[in-house]
C-alpha cells in the first residue's frame, strides 16, 4: 500500500488548513480517478456489474492508498470539515486519518511519501525516523505564476537527515505542479447549474432574506465577497452604483459595521449587503457557481475561482515588502482577461499608479467589457483544465523520483 504523510501548520486565515485538506482528499482520492479514466482496453477489465468486485491488483482495482494529514490548528480545519472532531487527537474522516500536529513525534515508522506544505518544519523526532522509511521528500510551495518558478520545480535540496527534499511548486505551466482539480469538477458544475432550483436552494441555506431575494429575482448582479478586511469594499459598492446597477453582496462572516446603510432591509437601496454562514468546503463551489461575480482570495479560494468560469477579482495575500505586488502582476501578465480587468486587479490590491476601485469597476462593468471578461475566464479555464491537475503531477513526480532518496 502506498502511504503519505502530508503535515501542515496554520499560519493565518484559512488557506493552509484548507489546501492541506483538499490535497490530501485527491491523493487519497486519485487511484481511483486514474482507474476511471482507463483507456477501454484497460476498461475491458471492469467488472459488469458496479457491486462485483476484483481480486485487487487487477488493472481495475485501484492500488489502496493510505493518506495521513497532521495539523497543528484542528478547530481551523473543523470550520472547512464539519466532521471533524476537534477534541481528537486521532480520527479517520472521509478516508483520511487526520491527526494532531504533536503525535507526529509518537510516529515509529514514517510514510513512505511525506509532503510538507509550505515549509512548515517538520517535528525533529519525526524527520529523525525518516532515513530507511521514506524514499520521498517533498516540499509544496505557494503557488506563484512568477518565472523563476518554472526552474526550481523539482529541485532538490539536501537536509539534515541526509535525505533529499523536493521543491514542488503548483503553477500555471505544464513545467509547474498545475492546479488542484478533481476531474468530475467541471460535471459536477454542469449539473449544479443546469438544475435551476439550485439557485434558491443555495440562497434559502444561506438564509438569505426575502429582500435580498427579491432583489436578485429583478436582475440584481449576485456577487460573492470573499476578501480580507482591507478590501475597499465601500469603493465596490460605489463603483457599482456608478454603473447604474444593482446588486446583492454575500460577504462570508460579519460585515464592517461602516457599511450598515447597505445592510439594512430598504428595497431602495441599489446595493444590498448580507452577511452569510460560512458553509463547509465541500460546498464552497456553489457559492462561485450561483454569482455573477466572485471576489476571492489567497490561493485555494482564487483556484476554485478559476474553474468556476465566472468573472473574478483576486485579493492576494500581502506579503513583506509588496513582494505580492510582483506576484499579482505575473498572474495578470499570463491570464487572457481583458485590460479594464487587471486594471481593476490592481486597483483592488492597490497597487499604485491605479485609478479609484470604484472607476476601475465601473469600467469592467460595462456591458461590452462584462461580456469579454466572460468569455475569458471561459477560455482560461479551457486552456488550464487542458493539463493535468495537480494531484496526477505529484503522483508523476513520486513515481519518477521515488528511491532517489
Ligand atoms: O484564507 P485564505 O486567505 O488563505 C491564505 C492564508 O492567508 C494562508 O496563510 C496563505 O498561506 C494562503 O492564503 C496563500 O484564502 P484561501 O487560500 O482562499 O483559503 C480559504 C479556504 O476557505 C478555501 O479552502 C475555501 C474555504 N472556504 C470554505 O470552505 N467555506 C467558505 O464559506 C469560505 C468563504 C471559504
Amino acid at each position: 500500500m502506498q502511504s503519505f504523510d502530508i503535515f501542515c501548520r496554520v499560519i493565518d486565515n484559512l488557506g493552509d488548513a484548507g489546501i492541506c485538506w483538499r490535497l490530501s482528499l485527491h491523493i487519497k482520492a486519485q487511484a481511483t480517478w486514474q482507474v476511471a479514466t482507463l483507456p477501454e482496453s484497460a476498461a475491458l477489465c471492469s467488472p459488469a456489474h458496479p457491486h462485483e468486485t476484483l481480486p485487487s491488483g487487477t488493472a481495475s482495482s485501484p492500488p489502496p492508498v493510505k493518506v495521513r494529514l497532521f495539523i497543528d490548528d484542528l478547530h481551523r480545519l473543523a470550520l472547512l470539515v464539519p466532521d471533524l472532531d476537534p477534541s481528537k487527537a486521532n480520527q479517520h474522516i472521509q478516508g483520511i486519518d487526520v491527526v494532531q500536529w504533536h503525535e507526529a513525534s509518537r510516529i515509529e515508522q514514517p510514510s513512505e511519501i511525506v509532503i510538507e506544505a509550505f515549509g512548515c518544519d517538520l517535528p525533529e523526532a519525526f524527520s529523525l525516523r525518516m532515513p530507511g522509511s521514506t524514499r520521498l521528500w517533498i516540499n509544496l510551495e505557494y503557488l506563484s505564476a512568477e518565472d523563476w518558478v518554472n526552474e526550481w520545480h523539482g529541485l532538490p535540496s539536501i537536509q539534515p537527515n541526509g535525505l533529499r527534499k523536493f521543491f514542488f511548486f503548483p503553477g500555471f505551466t505544464a513545467r509547474t505542479g498545475g492546479l488542484l482539480r478533481e476531474p468530475d469538477l467541471e460535471t459536477r458544475r454542469k449539473n449544479w447549474l443546469h438544475t435551476p432550483e439550485n439557485h434558491q436552494r443555495l440562497l434559502r441555506t444561506l438564509n438569505l432574506d426575502p429582500v435580498a431575494r427579491c432583489h436578485l429575482d429583478e436582475g440584481a448582479l449576485h456577487i460573492l465577497l470573499f476578501g480580507y478586511r482591507d478590501a475597499p469594499v465601500q469603493e465596490l459598492i460605489t463603483g457599482i452604483q456608478k454603473c447604474g446597477r444593482k446588486a446583492v453582496i454575500l460577504h462570508p462572516g460579519p460585515l464592517p459595521d461602516t457599511l450598515k446603510y447597505h445592510q439594512g432591509s430598504r428595497h431602495e437601496c441599489a446595493v444590498l449587503l448580507r452577511s452569510i454562514p460560512f458553509v463547509a468546503q465541500h460546498d464552497f463551489d456553489t457559492l462561485l457557481w450561483g454569482s455573477h461575480l466572485n471576489f476571492v482570495r489567497g490561493e485555494d479560494s482564487l483556484v476554485r475561482g478559476l474553474w468556476a468560469q465566472r468573472p473574478m477579482v483576486w485579493q492576494i495575500y500581502s506579503q513583506p515588502e509588496q513582494a505580492h505586488h510582483i506576484k499579482l502582476n505575473a498572474f495578470l501578465a499570463c491570464s487572457p482577461l481583458p485590460e479594464s480587468v487587471k486594471t481593476l486587479m490592481r486597483a483592488w490590491n492597490g497597487l499604485p499608479g491605479q485609478p479609484a476601485v470604484d472607476t476601475a469597476l465601473a469600467q469592467a462593468l460595462a456591458p461590452d467589457t462584462l461580456g469579454n471578461w466572460q468569455r475569458s475566464m471561459h477560455d482560461w479555464y479551457t486552456r488550464l483544465a487542458g493539463e493535468p491537475d495537480l494531484a496526477t503531477r505529484l503522483l508523476e513526480f513520486c513515481a519518477q523520483k521515488s528511491g532517489t532518496g
